[in-house]
C-alpha cells in the first residue's frame, strides 16, 4: 500500500436504521473499488463487514467494522455501524473517527427511528452528512415522496446529487454532467438547485453565477466543500447495494466531493480538566505531534485487544513511541496495522485521517488519547454523548469459585462498548450489568459463554428500597449480660425523628455529665448503624433519619464497647417500631419518544403505572417525547411493552429522580417477605 497524502483521504461512516444495507453497500463499495473479487452476502454470512460469529447468526451488524480501499488515487476508510438501537454505543463512538456520516435510509421503509437520531448525532459533532437513500430496487417505492419527507424532516437543505432512472436500475448524475432523463423531477432543475444552494455560501461567487448563468463543477468545489462543513447543503444520493445501482456514481462522490480530513470540521478536543479545559482543533498536519484516537477497542481470540484509532494530527509508524492519556511510560508501536473487516494489513505509516490499529497494549482503552509528546498530556475528545444503559440484569456465576472471572471477563466485554456499563449494587448485593435493551446484554451472555466459556445465571435486579421514619419516637435498652465471670453493661435512651428527603443520617450526642462514657458513644453509633445497614421492617437501608443519644448508664467493671452496640441497635430499633416507618422505592425521570399517533397509549399505560406525566414536547419526523416521572419497579418490562405498542419505533430514557413511600399494600407485601436476622445476643 502506497504512501497518501491526507488530502486523499476519506473517512466515511455509514449509519442509519437496521436493514437499510450499510453492511451490503459496504460491501458493494468494497467491490466496485476492486477491493474484494465478488461479493458477499447477509443472508450467507459472507461480508467483508459482518464477520463475527454472532453477527452471521443474527444477520445484523452488532460492532462498528472497518474497511480501507483504494480507488481513483484516494483511500477510503468505511466504517460500517449497526443500526439496532441496542448496539449505538459503538455506532456514536465512529462518528468520533469520521469526516462523513453517510446516513443510509431503507427506500422502502423511509425515515425510521434512528435515521433521525443519527442525523442530530452527526449534527452535534458537526459531520458533514449526506444521505443514501439505499434499496431503490425495492417494489412500489415512492422515491420523489420520500425526497419530500426527507425534506420535511432535515430541511431543504437535502438535495438530490443524483436521481434514479429507469425505474431505478441506474441512476443520473445532476451535478458533474447533468443530463438525461431520471424517473421524476428533471435532472437540470435538480442540478440548479444544488448550485443555487451551493453559491449561497460564497457571495462573489454568486455574483459570477447570476451573471454567467452557469459555474464549472471545479470552481464550485471549495464552496461545496464549505456548504457541507456547514449543514448548508446534505446531498442525497440513490442506490440499490443489490443490484449495483448508484454503487460507483456513490464512490465517485465520495473521491471528488466528500471532505478530505483538512476540509471537514476537525473534531473538538480539550485540554487541561473540568471547567479549565480549553477547547483546540487537531492540524491534519503529518509533521506536527501525533494525536491519535481511540474509537474502538476488540478483543480478538487471536490478537489479543485490537485498539482502532484515527490518526488526527502527526505521522505514526512503527516506530513510534505513543503515550496513552496522561500515562508516564510511552509503548513503542512495533506492528501498524489498516483494517479490512478481519483482516489487518500491515502498512509503514499512518497520516492524518487514516484509522490504524494497534494489537495487544492492554493499557489503551476506548477513548484514549494516543500521542508522542508530554505537551499532549491532559488533552481529551470533547466526550460524545451516548445513551444510557437502562435496561439491567443481576447476573451471577453458576459455578463456586468464579466470582473473579466474571468480574475479568464483564471489564473486557464492557471496555468494548460504551453502553455497557458493570455495577456491584452494595444495598441488594447484586452484580448488575447494563445496557441498552434486552437484546444487547443477550449478545453479551452469548460472547460470554462462547469466547470465555463461563457459565452465568441472570434474574432481573431488585429495586434498591429503601426505608425511613415519619413521625419521632424514643427508644431505650438496656443490656445487661452475666456469664461467669465479668459482665456485660450498657444503656442507652435516644431519640429519633424524621428530616427531609435526601438528607440522610445525623447522629448527635447529648448526653451529659457522662451518663455514657465518651468512649462508648461510637459504639452506640456503630449500633445504630447496624440497623441502618440491614433495615428495621422491609430489609432495605434507612435514609433521612436523626438519631440523638441523650441518656445512659454505665458500670465501671462490665460497660465494654460490644454492650454499648448491643444497646444502641436495640433502643434504635424500639424507636423505629414506634415512629411510623415506611418503605420508599426510587422514582425516575422518564422520556419517551415515539410517532405522534402512540402518544395516547403510551400516556394511559404510563397512569397506570402509578407515573405521572409533566409535558409533552414535538420533535422532527412526526416523533414526540414524553417526559414524566414513574416507580422505577413499574418498569421492568418497559422495554418490550414499548416495542409492543409502537413497533418498535419508540425510545425511552431514564434517570433517578428521588423516593417516594411506596403504595401500603406493597409496603405490606415487602415487610412480609422479610425475615429479620436473628438477634445474637
Ligand atoms: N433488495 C435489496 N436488498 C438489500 C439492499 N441492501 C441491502 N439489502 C438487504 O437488506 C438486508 C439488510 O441488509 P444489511 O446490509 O445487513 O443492513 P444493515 O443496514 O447493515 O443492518 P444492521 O447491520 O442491522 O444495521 C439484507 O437482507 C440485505 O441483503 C438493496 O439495495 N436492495
Ligand atoms: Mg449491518
Amino acid at each position: 500500500m502506497g504512501s497518501h497524502s491526507t488530502e486523499a483521504i476519506r473517512g466515511v461512516a455509514l449509519v442509519g436504521h437496521t436493514g437499510s444495507g450499510k453492511t451490503l453497500l459496504a460491501e458493494a463499495l468494497l467491490h466496485q473499488a476492486k477491493a474484494i473479487p465478488a461479493m458477499g452476502t447477509i443472508e450467507r454470512g459472507t461480508t467483508c463487514c459482518d464477520f463475527d460469529v454472532l453477527e452471521k447468526e443474527y444477520q445484523h451488524s452488532l460492532r462498528a467494522a472497518v474497511v480501507h480501499f483504494e480507488t481513483d488515487g484516494t483511500r477510503i476508510h468505511l466504517v460500517d455501524t449497526p443500526g439496532a438501537p441496542d448496539f449505538l454505543g459503538q455506532s456514536i463512538g465512529s462518528l468520533a473517527a469520521v469526516d462523513t456520516a453517510a446516513v443510509v435510509i431503507n427506500a422502502q421503509t423511509g425515515i425510521e427511528l434512528i435515521t433521525t437520531r443519527m442525523m442530530h448525532w452527526a449534527e452535534s459533532l458537526k459531520l458533514c452528512r449526506m444521505i443514501v437513500v439505499n434499496r431503490i430496487d425495492g417494489e412500489a417505492v415512492d422515491l420523489p415522496a420520500l425526497v419530500e419527507r426527507i425534506q420535511e424532516a432535515f430541511g431543504k437543505e437535502c438535495l438530490p446529487i443524483n436521481l434514479p432512472a429507469e425505474g431505478g436500475a441506474r441512476v443520473v448524475d445532476c451535478f458533474f454532467n447533468p443530463s438525461g432523463d431520471s424517473d421524476f423531477s428533471s435532472v437540470e432543475q435538480a442540478h440548479s438547485a444544488l448550485v443555487d444552494q451551493v453559491v449561497e455560501v460564497d457571495e462573489a461567487l454568486m455574483a459570477v453565477y447570476l451573471e454567467k448563468g452557469e459555474i464549472s463543477p471545479e470552481e464550485l468545489h471549495a464552496p461545496f466543500e464549505e456548504a457541507l462543513r456547514e449543514g448548508h447543503l446534505i446531498p442525497i444520493c440513490f442506490t440499490s447495494a443489490k443490484t449495483g445501482a448508484g454503487v460507483k456514481e456513490l464512490l465517485d462522490i465520495l473521491v471528488k466531493l466528500a471532505p478530505n480530513p483538512s476540509e471537514g470540521n476537525p473534531r473538538a478536543f480539550l485540554r487541561g480538566e473540568g471547567s479549565d479545559a480549553e477547547e483546540f482543533h487537531a492540524a491534519p498536519d503529518p509533521a506536527q505531534h501525533v494525536i491519535g484516537h481511540v474509537f474502538k477497542v476488540a478483543v480478538d481470540p487471536f490478537m489479543g485487544k485490537l485498539s482502532y484509532f484515527k490518526v488526527h494530527q502527526g505521522t505514526v509508524t512503527k516506530d513510534s513511541q505513543l503515550f496513552i492519556g496522561d500515562g508516564r511510560k510511552p509503548f513503542k508501536v512495533a506492528h501498524l496495522f489498516m483494517v479490512k473487516g478481519k483482516d489487518l494489513v500491515e502498512v509503514p505509516e499512518g497520516v492524518p485521517g487514516d484509522i490504524c490499529a494497534v494489537a495487544k497494549v492492554d493499557e489503551i482503552q476506548f477513548d484514549s488519547v494516543l500521542h508522542d509528546s508530554h505537551d499532549e498530556d491532559h488533552i481529551h475528545l470533547r466526550p460524545l454523548e451516548f445513551p444510557d444503559p437502562i435496561f439491567g440484569l443481576a447476573i451471577e456465576t453458576t459455578k463456586r469459585g468464579d466470582e473473579q472471572r466474571l468480574w475479568d471477563v464483564l471489564d473486557k466485554l464492557s471496555a468494548e462498548d460504551p453502553c455497557i456499563e458493570v455495577e456491584r449494587v452494595k444495598s441488594t448485593n447484586e452484580t448488575v450489568v447494563k445496557g441498552l435493551g434486552e437484546l444487547h446484554l443477550r449478545t453479551l451472555l452469548e460472547r460470554m459463554s462462547s469466547q470465555y466459556k463461563l457459565d452465568v445465571k441472570t434474574h432481573p435486579p431488585r429495586i434498591a428500597y429503601r426505608e425511613t421514619i415519619t413521625a419521632p419516637a424514643e427508644g431505650h435498652n438496656r443490656h445487661k449480660k452475666q456469664t461467669g465471670g465479668a459482665g456485660q453493661f450498657g444503656e442507652v435512651y435516644l431519640r429519633i425523628q424524621p428530616l427531609a428527603r435526601g438528607a440522610g443520617f445525623e447522629f448527635v450526642d447529648e448526653v451529659k455529665g457522662g451518663a455514657i462514657p465518651g468512649q462508648f458513644i461510637p459504639a452506640v453509633e456503630k449500633g445504630v448503624h447496624q440497623v441502618l445497614e440491614s433495615g428495621a421492617i422491609a430489609g432495605y437501608p434507612m435514609q433521612d433519619i436523626r438519631v440523638t443519644v441523650y441518656d445512659g448508664k454505665s458500670h465501671p467493671v462490665d460497660s465494654k464497647e460490644i454492650a454499648f452496640v448491643s444497646a444502641g441497635r436495640k433502643a434504635f430499633l424500639e424507636a423505629v417500631g414506634k415512629a411510623r416507618p415506611i418503605v420508599l422505592e426510587p422514582i425516575v425521570n422518564i422520556s419517551v419518544t415515539v410517532p405522534e399517533s402512540a402518544m395516547g397509549d403510551i400516556t394511559g399505560d404510563l397512569s397506570s403505572k402509578r407515573g405521572q406525566i409533566t409535558g409533552t414536547q414535538s420533535q422532527s419526523g412526526g416523533m414526540l417525547t414524553i417526559s414524566g416521572h414513574v416507580p422505577l419497579s413499574e418498569l421492568s418490562t418497559y422495554q418490550s411493552r414499548l416495542k409492543s405498542v409502537t413497533g418498535g419505533a419508540g425510545s425511552y430514557s431514564i434517570a433517578f429522580s428521588h423516593y417516594e413511600p411506596v403504595p401500603p399494600n406493597v409496603q405490606q407485601q415487602l415487610v412480609g417477605q422479610f425475615h429479620a436476622p436473628a438477634s445474637e445476643d
